[in-house]
């Protein structure tokens, strides 16, 4: 697999309920490499262009008003096959579904309040839609991480 680079978002209920840094932590000790961060709040705006493809669904007005409704914090990890993985370690789109040992198995119950996003890696191009919507191109950091010669052959 390729080394790329994946959007994730701790959503506002997971930055009230206090999980930002397990989640962190998590992407950290998988392996994958934090490349931005940001602790921002959404606006209506880009909460309707981040969310393009659910307009028009009954759930997509709830679902402007609940990521608006408090700060996220926004990330790129990059890592290989980045976008898969953090899917993986999401769980299902519903946390009732979600296997335990995932975030959204561990920390959700609702489908509606559902902790994280990523990316869609079956979406072809979606995470680089996502980082160029939420990042410049300089608040991306190029750099290598310590441990990167033992986390690959
Ligand atoms: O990518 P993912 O977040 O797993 O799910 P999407 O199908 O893209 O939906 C985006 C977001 O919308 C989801 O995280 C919760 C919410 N949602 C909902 O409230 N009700 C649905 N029936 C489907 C999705
Ligand atoms: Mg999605």
């Amino acid at each position: 697999s390729e080394t790329e680079r994946t959007f994730v978002m701790v959503k506002p209920d997971g930055v009230q309920r206090g999980l930002i840094g397990e989640i962190v932590s998590r992407f950290e000790e998988r392996g994958l490499k934090m490349v931005a961060g940001k602790f921002m709040q959404i606006d209506e705006d880009l909460a309707h262009e981040h969310y393009g493809e659910h307009e028009g669904k009954p759930f997509f007005e709830g679902l402007v008003d609940f990521i608006t409704s408090g700060p996220v914090f926004a990330m790129v990890w990059e890592g290989q096959d980045a976008t898969r993985q953090v899917r993986k370690m999401m769980g299902q789109t519903d946390p009732a579904e979600s296997a335990p040992g995932t975030i959204r198995g561990d920390f959700g119950l609702d489908l509606g309040r559902n902790v994280i996003h990523g990316s869609d890696h079956e979406d072809e191009g979606a995470n680089e839609r996502e980082i160029d919507l939420f990042f410049d191109e300089e608040e991306l950091v190029d750099y290598e991480r310590i441990d990167e010669t033992w986390l690959y052959e």
